[in-house]
């Protein structure tokens, strides 16, 4: 039977941890896979999330499943997060969540809803985009594009993108990045977005908001400020939100697909078709996760002390990225490296070459993934001297 399965690579992002691991350098720096760390190189548990699970403990009564969409209480307290607290679309039971295993899952969940509910809708990517994009979509049966984003001199092409939205198919799916882009760090200003409101709404898209980093751009609310301009403003839109990063949840695979929808009965419908998808995907969702974020985000005490570590979070990436910059300067690196000061979130589109991120891995012991992304909590304090130094060397 296994004779002829072929081995294929394994995730290049994933396989730097392992590469990183096996380096022997004490000096070694780890800019690659986007997960938080602070200053010891550590990815900590939450306070709030140890508390709130100290308190499971105490409290669960039961593991008998949780319902096709997840905990009730989860769904509520996301969708306050996702769309404010005060949304009139709550109000009116004009969106709902579905829980599903992690961004990921709520990314699977809407691919496979739209290859099956929405059949012909091709579905566009930004050029580049988070890999698993690109194979997840395909895998679902979409027919995948992409629309500029990023050009090979490392910036922002937002005229491009928006005569790409403009050429786009009438109905078709367009996957947006909420805040954070992954893999760049180049976010759309406000007055971008509402022009790609413009075009979405003349050629009547679909958008799918990949939401996996709210609170870490410019803050929990400030990151979700376009997600809620565009479900203010348009009445049916897709929303994948992921908890992974921002409750330090990564494994326990925490997140939800949102849908908003013109009627409630609408929404019903929808919400129909995706409970009976999830059951063929992963039955109900994982429970732990979902309860611990809403423990947190259901308790005025705890919800305040986790949007404090997420704003200590968001606060220590952005002083990293002004940091190095500063220790550019000395090598006269700081103009042609100032945009990563500029850009938002986990991740910085260094604009290093292959060969350069080859050279950083193989004489500086630094690995980021070979596109030039760096993941940039990575780098502590007292190492951006070496970091910039090694840069310097590779572009010397
Ligand atoms: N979307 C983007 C852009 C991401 O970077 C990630 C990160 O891992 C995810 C979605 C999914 O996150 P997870 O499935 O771990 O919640
Ligand atoms: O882009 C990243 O580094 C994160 C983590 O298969 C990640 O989104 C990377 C690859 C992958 C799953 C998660």
């Amino acid at each position: 039977h296994f004779a002829s399965v072929a081995r294929v690579p394994g995730d290049p992002i994933l396989g730097l941890i392992d590469a990183y691991r096996a380096d022997s350098n004490p000096a070694k720096l780890d800019l690659g896979v986007g997960v938080y760390k602070d200053a010891q190189g550590l990815t900590p548990i939450p306070r709030a999330v140890k508390l709130a699970e100290q308190r499971l403990v105490d409290s669960e009564t039961t593991k008998t499943y949780i319902g096709g969409h997840g905990a009730p209480e989860f769904g509520e307290q996301l969708l306050r997060l996702v769309l404010g607290a005060d949304s009139a679309l709550l109000r009116d039971e004009l969106a709902g969540a579905t829980q599903a295993p992690g961004g990921t899952g709520a990314l699977r969940l809407a691919g496979e809803f739209i290859a099956r509910n929405l059949p012909g809708r091709g579905i566009w990517l930004s050029d580049p985009t988070w890999p698993i994009h690109e194979t997840l979509f395909a895998t679902c049966g979409l027919k995948v594009g992409h629309y500029p984003y990023v050009d090979a001199s490392n910036q922002l092409q937002v005229e491009a993108m928006l005569a790409a939205l403009a050429q786009v198919p009438v109905g078709d799916v367009v996957l947006l990045h909420a805040c954070c882009h992954n893999p760049t760090g180049f976010d759309l200003s406000q007055a971008d977005w509402r022009r790609v409101l413009e075009v979405v709404k003349a050629r009547e898209l679909l958008p799918l908001i990949d939401f996996a980093y709210q609170g870490f751009g410019a803050g929990l609310d400030e990151d979700a400020w376009a997600v809620r301009l565009f479900a203010a403003e348009l009445p049916e839109l897709l929303i994948t939100s992921s908890c992974s990063k921002n409750f330090g949840l990564y494994r326990e695979r925490t997140g939800a697909l949102i849908v908003r929808a013109a009627d409630s009965s609408q929404l019903a419908d929808v919400r129909s078709q995706l409970a009976a998808i999830a059951r063929n995907l992963w039955s109900t969702p994982p429970a732990h996760g979902a309860a611990v974020v809403a423990t947190i985000l259901g308790d005025s005490q705890l919800h305040a002390l986790w949007a404090e570590e997420v704003e200590a979070m968001r606060l220590r990436i952005a002083s990293l990225r002004s940091g190095l910059v500063a220790a550019l300067q000395p090598h006269g690196l700081d103009e042609r490296f100032a945009h990563i000061a500029a850009q938002r979130g986990m991740f910085s589109y260094t604009g290093l070459s292959a060969a350069q991120v080859q050279r950083l891995r193989e004489e500086f012991s630094v690995y980021m993934v070979s596109s030039g992304r760096a993941s940039v909590a990575g780098m502590a304090e007292q190492r951006l001297e070496y970091l910039a130094a090694a840069i310097a060397r590779v572009c010397a």
